[in-house]
């Protein structure tokens, strides 16, 4: 608080204003400060509250995308098959008519995930053996091309393409542990998640300055997806990455991964910014992804790792991974084996991309994210015993000061996405190594411009805003499960008073919404209360109203639950049937899709005609392709509670049905 600063006492100075106050005053000011602290201490609280709604819907839904797993792999098998047809008709293609040069080169950077090495050995002698390289980036490029992303313009398809050309050369050429050295620079910076948000990298530009030889930088994982920007951060990355290639060292984060881009956004960005030339983006992107090292050590002595470490993590292990082959590190997350059939590998590579610090000793399955691991302090000192590493910087984890320490000082959570859950619900930083000064420089900022000295100031307004934006999330959670709520409350309450007590109301909410959070604490923002203190139940329930977002025309409300439930995982389902990403899905992408399914649930074969007229049907235009409007119309999703079968999703088009 502003108390002022206090000079040296002297010969006639003047009384402090508490020495001429009365007894009364001071017991006033007393008063007032104690009512002040407990103030502080409430809206610490609510903002606590508000932080544990956003993570814990967060890991919900990276849970939920995990449990989708196998039907994963089968649609992973049928992208490649779509993949086989496709470069089979261009081949024939190119008989006569003209064809693409870019999708050619581009699309046989990427082929499955299944080999040992992700490229031809044609290909790599037509990208290595290049006379010149086509960007000859400059650092006045960079600085126009920043400018022109501040001014909202696309970053042309051309140097876009030419970008990611010489980047994955490059990505290659790395190890997947990199070794930096700041001995000469005396500085180098670590930058943790960006999500999508340019902001942010353009303001620790700004406070720390752009990348260059005596500025190097790490750039610590997941700078794509949820945020808008994720194409111009990665294009201005590796931009700076290609003029200092021993300045500039970006590691591989969870979300740098084509299948978590289905699911959080970057796919449907890079689709609305390049239209038809997405696809061939999109496998540059996917292909970039895959040949991203995967942790740098500064200095010999600092580990840096987008997630961290495991039990037994193995620098050497880590060292000898194909980490090509991992084209999506979710997929080796849930089947176990990895793509190279070595368990161990694939284990150690998940851990370090998706594993938290933990308090506990050792280290347990990652339950609340469903992959990787929770890691003990006793695990990281053996580590660092091991390796004479002294210091662990990962990033994975929002943090509401932008950094949060762990494991007595060793590890440091790095978290750049300023506001990532809503306007003012967390700080960015990064953290700077000078090699002068022991303790890491750690560097604090909120790019939508509250600085740090002014969020005191703010802070009941901006605990506000937060809870705000953490209510309606929660309320999105109550309508998508209407339904339940009215069974689950129709059972605590048999006469159907509409009230019940406020420890059964938050037991019913945890269970149902899967989220443990603070209930009581929170009530007053979902139910009213009678003057028993009992909870009027139906209050929460009724005050639900929401907009899907997805112009979708909804009609009768309980088939709007249900879709709403289903909405992203529906749409994840349609950005994987869509293998040529171009926004509808085509009569032949359908059939295989049909295909895959009845293969992976046993039942009989669907001929090609039956699998045609279903797409007829689905196609309610007529025009030949089917949107996703289409699609969510004419599959209603119908969660089965069958006692015995559990929780089923079927998917029931027509009179043909199956089951997810
Ligand atoms: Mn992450």
């Amino acid at each position: 608080m502003g108390c002022g600063s206090s000079k040296a006492d002297g010969p006639g100075r003047r009384p402090s204003a508490l020495e001429t106050m009365t007894m009364d005053q001071v017991g006033a000011v007393s008063l007032i400060q104690r009512w002040y602290r407990r103030k502080q201490a409430e809206l610490e609280l609510r903002r606590k509250c508000c932080w544990q709604v956003f993570t814990d819907i967060e890991y919900n839904s990276e849970q939920e995308q995990l449990g989708l797993n196998n039907f994963f792999a089968d649609l992973g098998t049928l992208k490649d098959a779509l993949q086989d047809r496709k470069q089979k008709s261009m081949k024939r293609k190119k008989s006569g008519q003209v064809v693409d040069e870019d999708a050619i080169k581009i699309s046989s950077l990427y082929s499955t995930d299944a080999g040992s090495h992700a490229i031809s050995p044609e290909t790599e002698d037509k990208l290595f053996n290049r006379p010149n390289p086509p960007t000859n980036l400059t650092v006045a490029i960079m600085k126009d091309l920043i400018k022109g992303c501040q001014d909202g313009h696309v970053i042309n398809v051309k140097l876009a393409m030419s970008i990611l050309d010489e980047s994955f050369c490059l990505q290659r050429t790395f190890p997947n542990i990199r070794a930096a050295d700041s001995r000469t620079t005396h500085k180098i910076t670590v930058v943790g998640d960006l999500h999508g948000k340019l902001i942010d990298l353009l303001m620790i530009f700004e406070k720390n300055g752009l990348p260059s030889a005596q500025n190097p930088y790490v750039i610590n994982g997941d700078f794509v997806d949820r945020g808008k920007n994720g194409t111009e951060i990665c294009l201005i990355l590796f931009g700076f990455q290609l003029i200092y290639p021993h300045s500039v060292f970006i590691t591989r984060g969870n979300h740098e991964d084509y299948l978590m881009n289905k699911r959080y956004g970057f796919e449907s960005e890079v689709v609305s910014k390049y239209k038809v030339k997405a696809s061939i983006l999109l496998r540059a992107f996917a292909a970039i992804f895959s040949a991203l090292p995967l942790a740098c050590i500064i200095n010999n002595k600092v580990l840096v790792m987008h997630g961290g470490l495991g039990e037994g993590t193995d620098l050497r292990m880590l060292s000898g991974a194909k980490r090509q082959s991992y084209v999506s590190i979710l997929r080796a997350a849930k089947n176990g084996l990895g793509p190279n059939g070595d368990a161990e590998e694939c284990r150690q590579v998940v851990n370090a991309l998706w594993s938290d610090p933990g308090r506990e000793l050792g280290t347990v399955f990652n339950q609340t994210r469903g992959g990787g691991c929770i890691w003990g302090p006793d695990v990281t000192e053996a580590f660092m015993d091991k390796y004479k590493i002294k210091m662990i910087v990962r990033s994975h984890e929002c943090m509401p000061n932008g950094f949060g320490w762990a494991h007595n000082k060793k590890v440091l959570t790095v978290f750049s996405a300023s506001s990532y859950y809503a306007p003012g619900s967390n700080l960015g930083a990064y953290v700077r190594f000078d090699s002068a000064a022991a303790e890491p420089y750690i560097v604090q900022f909120d790019a939508n411009g509250r600085l740090k000295h002014e969020r005191e100031i703010s802070l009941r307004e901006q605990v506000g805003i937060v809870e705000k934006a953490a209510v309606k999330n929660i309320l999105e959670k109550v309508f998508e499960h209407k339904h339940d709520f009215e069974r689950a409350f129709s059972k605590v309450d048999p006469s159907g008073s509409g009230k019940i007590p406020v420890g059964v109301w938050a037991s019913v909410m945890t269970e149902i919404t899967q989220l443990k959070l603070p209930w009581r604490t929170m009530k007053a923002h979902f139910v009213t209360l009678d003057a028993n203190g009992m909870v009027d139940y139906r209050t929460c329930l009724d005050s639900v109203h929401l907009d899907n977002g997805h112009g979708i025309n909804i009609e009768d409300e309980e088939a709007s639950e249900t879709l709403y439930t289903h909405l992203g995982t529906l749409e994840f389902i349609f950005r994987l049937i869509d293998t040529d990403v171009s926004g509808s899905i085509s009569k032949d992408e359908f059939c295989m899709a049909v295909k895959t399914l009845n293969r992976y649930i046993g039942s009989e074969e669907v001929t090609d005609e039956e699998s045609h007229s279903m797409a007829d049907a689905i196609d309610l235009d007529g025009d030949g392709r089917i949107d996703f409007n289409e699609f969510t119309e004419s599959f209603r999703l119908v969660r089965e509670k069958g006692e015995n079968e559990g929780d089923q999703i079927s998917i029931i088009a027509e009179n043909h049905e199956v089951v997810v």
